[in-house]
C-alpha cells in the first residue's frame, strides 16, 4: 500500500493522450468504471539499472492489457506501440530512476446504466515509487498466510485472465480478512478448492527438484512474473509443473511462494500457522530471486530481451 501523502505533487500522469498534473488527474462520480467496475488495467516495474532505468517485460504488459480490454469490448483508439511509448515517456517526464506503473483503461461518460457501450474508453498511466509490496523483510524472511475463506471467481462469471477492476471486489474480501486475521496475505482455492493465487499473486509449491504452479484453468490471472519464474526455473533444470494443486499439497511442501510484478518473488513461512519447509525462504526461491534480480542488475544476460530501456 502506499499512501497518497507519500506521493509527490508535482507528479504528471499521462490522461487520454497528454500530460497533466497529478492534482488534475480526476474523473466524473458518474463514470462507468466507478459504479460498475468497467476498468482494465496493469502494473509494471521499471528498476534502476547500471545502464539507466529499464522496464520488464513491458510488450507482455501492454499485451496483457489489450487483450483485458478486447475481452470487455473496450479497445482504445492507439495501438500498442503507441501505448508502449506513452509508458515510456511518463516514466521520462517524471525522472523516475525507478518506479511503478499504473496503466489503467476505463470506462468513463457519456451514458449512465449497465450497457457500456455508449461509454467514453479512456486511458491513463501513473508512475510512482511502490516499495516492497509484503513488507521490507518479506522477500527475505517470507510471510505468514491464511487459506483464504473466500474462493478465486468461477470460470465463465468474469473472465480471471482478464486483469479487470472487478476482480479485484475478490481479492478485496480476501485480502481483508487476511489482514483482520493478523496475515500478510490470502491463498484463495478455485471453484473445485483447487490452490488457485493470492489477492495479487500467483503462486508455486517446490516439491524436490520439482515446481508447481496452478493451470490457468484454476482462474489465475496468466502472470508475467509467474512466466518469468517458469522461464528461469526451466533454465536451472528443475521440472515446471502447471498442474492442480489440492489445498493440504500446500502444507507438505518444501517451499511455497508468491510471484507477481509488486510482490517479485516472496517466500512463504507459514500458511494456516502450520510451518514451510524451515520456515523462511527456502534454496530454490532464493536461487530463483537471484537469478530475476542478475537479469534487472545486467549481471545475467537479458536473453529473452525482458527489459526496455527509457
Ligand atoms: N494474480 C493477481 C490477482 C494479480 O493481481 C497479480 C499482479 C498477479 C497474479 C501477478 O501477475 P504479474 O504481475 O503479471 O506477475 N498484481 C499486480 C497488482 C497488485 C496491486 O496490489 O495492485 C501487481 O503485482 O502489480
Amino acid at each position: 500500500m502506499t499512501q497518497f501523502s507519500e506521493i509527490p505533487s508535482d507528479l504528471k500522469v499521462y490522461f487520454n493522450g497528454g500530460f497533466i498534473d497529478w492534482k488534475d488527474a480526476t474523473v466524473h462520480v458518474m463514470t462507468h468504471a466507478l459504479h460498475y467496475g468497467s476498468a482494465v488495467f496493469e502494473g509494471i516495474r521499471c528498476y534502476k539499472t547500471p545502464k539507466g532505468p529499464a522496464v520488464f517485460r513491458l510488450k507482455e504488459h501492454v499485451d496483457r492489457l489489450f487483450n483485458s480490454a478486447k475481452m470487455y469490448r473496450m479497445l482504445p483508439n492507439l495501438s500498442r506501440e503507441e501505448f508502449i511509448k506513452a509508458i515510456l515517456e511518463t516514466i521520462k517526464i517524471n525522472s523516475f530512476d525507478e518506479c511503478y506503473v499504473r496503466p489503467i483503461i476505463f470506462r468513463g461518460t457519456g451514458a449512465f446504466g449497465v450497457n457500456p457501450l455508449d461509454n467514453t474508453i479512456e486511458y491513463a498511466i501513473c508512475c510512482w515509487k511502490w516499495g516492497k509490496y509484503l513488507g521490507e523483510e518479506a522477500l527475505e524472511k517470507g510471510v505468514s498466510v491464511q487459506v483464504s475463506s473466500w474462493n478465486r471467481i468461477a470460470p465463465n462469471t468474469m473472465p480471471a485472465l482478464a486483469k479487470c477492476a472487478a476482480n479485484y471486489a475478490n481479492s478485496q474480501l480476501m485480502k481483508m480478512e487476511a489482514v483482520k486475521n493478523g496475515y500478510t496475505e490470502g491463498i484463495a482455492l478455485d471453484v473445485s478448492g483447487y490452490v488457485s493465487e493470492g489477492s495479487g499473486e500467483n503462486i508455486f509449491i517446490v516439491r524436490g527438484q520439482t515446481l508447481i504452479t496452478p493451470p490457468l484453468g484454476s482462474s489465475v490471472l496468466p502472470g508475467i512474473t509467474r512466466d518469468t519464474v517458469i522461464a528461469l526455473a526451466r533454465a536451472s533444470g528443475y521440472e515446471v509443473i502447471e498442474g492442480l494443486i489440492p489445498r493440504e499439497m500446500l502444507y507438505i511442501a518444501d517451499e511455497v511462494f508468491f510471484t507477481g510484478t509488486a510482490a517479485e518473488i516472496t517466500p512463504i513461512a507459514f500458511i494456516d500457522q502450520i510451518q514451510i519447509g524451515e520456515g523462511r525462504r527456502g534454496p530454490v526461491a532464493k536461487h530463483l530471486q537471484e537469478n530475476f534480480f542478475a537479469v534487472i542488475n545486467l549481471e545475467r544476460k537479458d536473453t529473452h530481451g525482458w527489459l526496455t530501456f527509457v
